[in-house]
């Protein structure tokens, strides 16, 4: 079968707007064309979803606490708001915590909500977050207390920030609050952002303890779904490279206070993340580099970009120990899977940063992706960060706080001269940079910004792809039209996916949904429509 003409399948979708929706919507859906310089086509992204769309967004409150936040296990969390809310405080997202003790804390299967009534929506809100505070603290005793704000919060006025420093003052312990209202930005990704901008304020470099380790590292934006980070951190271990904090999977507050020990971020998910990385690059000197650990072809540079940084030998030698040694049984996995899957195709429609990431593993596995885009990522992410300058700040990005930071006089400590990171770019590693999602996208394929739901639908219709790529809300929906769906936000129970253990569990996941005949068996509107047409013309003859 051939391939629809994307451009044919950008008008069908557009059709069923009104006309000025269908205008703006045309620009956050565009079709691949990457020049020779490496430039790729200008995509709208970050912007409101139009009312009555299905979107695949979460909200503001989702971000600060369900993502960045939520993987802590020794912060307490608490939401202010009322009880619907707290959905996003109950271990919805599948990070995985490992307490290194028995009696290490770990909070995340607990649910803290103030549950708002509408007395507090009247009243005001604040007596009730006191008393919740207090509470939980008699209960739990715990080193850190984070309170999230929900919707009615910033509508009413709530000063969850004064009674953060009131009740840090009254306990004793760390106390700070998040305005992270799910209405503040136009998805989740107000929300990164508003998490990283507080944990920097309140948590990194609060703990001066200095470490003796030789390679130190942070590991930044990844969030231990399904037990990626495990992964991570065994790897990196057997390396030799000391892991200070993973941001924020499998973490502790601990971690977080002395990250600033480290002396390289690397960072993963660019789109949650990379505030704190450059805010702990201006105060205390640590240069960042981007990774991307899923595929074993990411995982073997990213960690050779990581030993190239340290320029140590005997570390580049152990690395490239494990390497070779991870390798055989990826690539034996790889190649078998891969005669069963190679030219199938596939669609990703994830997040803000795994829509392009695991693209890696389905190009190893010589499938071919049709269609990508994220939820709520912006145009850095598609299109590469050189586009950053010409971004125009509008009135919801001026909405999230933008804080000033400042070199920190007696800690900061210059990790690399320029020359040595100059020379780690020209090795190919991301020094402060990611390419985006469009430059390693072919020509043609449909890059499609927060994908509404009668556009995924137009999708399967016309293209018909082995695969989908999505989440919860999309997935029953999407193999009601005979198509198998693979969650890349939870990973359907499935995974890890990251580092070279996560690949191989990958390609036979993927091996199998495309593989299998269940398929065959159910039969897709549009094989209804063709069968019923048939029998029509069956009757009339
Ligand atoms: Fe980063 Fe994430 Fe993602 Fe994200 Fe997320 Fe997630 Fe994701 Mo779901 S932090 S942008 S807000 S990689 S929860 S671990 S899977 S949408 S692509």
């Amino acid at each position: 079968m051939h391939d629809p003409d994307p451009n044919a399948v950008r008008e069908q979708m557009l059709e069923a707007y009104p006309k000025k929706t269908a205008r703006k919507r045309g620009e956050q859906i565009v079709v691949n064309k990457r020049d020779s310089d490496g430039s790729v086509p200008e995509i709208k992204a970050n912007q409101r979803t139009t009312p009555g769309a299905i979107t695949q967004r979460g909200c503001t409150y989702a971000g600060c606490k369900g993502v960045v936040i939520g993987p802590t296990r020794d912060i307490l969390s608490i939401t202010h708001g009322p009880i619907g809310c707290s959905f996003y405080s109950w271990l919805t997202r599948r990070n995985q915590t490992r307490p290194e003790t028995d009696t290490d804390e770990n909070f995340i299967p607990y649910c803290l909500s103030t549950d708002m009534q509408d007395e507090q929506i009247v009243f005001g809100g604040e007596k009730k977050l006191r008393a919740a505070i207090e509470e939980a603290y008699a209960l739990f005793k715990p080193k850190a207390i984070a309170i999230f704000s929900t919707c009615p919060v910033g509508l009413i006025g709530d000063d969850v920030h004064a009674v953060a420093r009131d009740m840090k003052e009254k306990l004793g312990i760390n106390v700070f609050g998040f305005s992270c209202e799910g209405y503040k930005g136009v998805s989740q990704s107000a929300g990164h952002h508003i998490a990283n901008n507080q944990l920097f304020k309140h948590v990194v470099g609060t703990n001066d303890t200095p470490r003796t380790e030789k390679f130190r590292i942070n590991l930044l934006g990844e969030y231990n779904i399904g037990g990626d980070a495990f992964v991570l951190e065994e790897l990196l271990e057997r390396c030799g490279i000391t892991l200070i904090s993973t941001f924020s999977g499998n973490s502790t507050y601990d971690s977080f206070a002395n990250s600033h020990m480290a002396d390289l971020n690397a960072i993963m998910c660019h789109r949650s993340i990379t505030y704190v990385a450059e805010m702990m690059e201006k105060k205390f000197g640590i240069p960042w580099i981007k990774v991307n650990f899923i595929g074993a072809e990411g995982t073997t540079k990213s960690l050779r970009h990581i030993a190239q940084y340290f320029n140590d030998p005997e570390l580049i030698e152990t690395v490239e120990r494990v390497i070779a040694d991870e390798l055989v049984p990826v690539l034996k996995a790889r190649d078998e899977a891969r005669s069963r899957c190679e030219g199938k195709t596939a669609m990703l429609f994830v997040g803000g940063s795994r829509a392009h990431h695991y693209q890696t593993l389905f190009k190893e596995l010589g499938m071919k992706v049709l269609a990508a885009g994220y939820e709520f990522a912006h145009r850095d992410d598609y299109e590469g960060r050189r586009v950053l300058p010409t971004l125009k700040v509008d009135a919801d990005s001026r909405n999230i706080e933008e804080i000033h930071v400042t070199m920190d006089e007696t800690r900061f400590r210059e990790r690399k001269g320029p020359n040595d990171l100059i020379q780690l770019t020209a090795d190919g590693a991301e020094v402060r940079d990611y390419s985006g999602m469009m430059p390693e996208m072919e020509d043609g394929t449909l890059i499609i910004d927060d994908i509404y739901h009668h556009e995924t639908e137009k999708l399967l219709e016309l293209y018909k792809p082995d695969i989908f790529c999505a989440g919860i809300k999309e997935k029953y929906a999407v193999q009601k039209m005979g198509i198998p769906c693979k969650q890349l936000h939870s990973y359907d129970y499935g995974g890890p996916y990251a580092g070279f253990t996560g690949a191989i569990n990958f390609y036979k996941e993927i091996d199998r949904m495309v593989n299998t005949k269940v398929w065959s068996y159910t039969k897709a509107p549009w094989q209804q429509v063709e069968q019923s047409e048939e029998a029509t013309a069956v009757l009339a003859s």
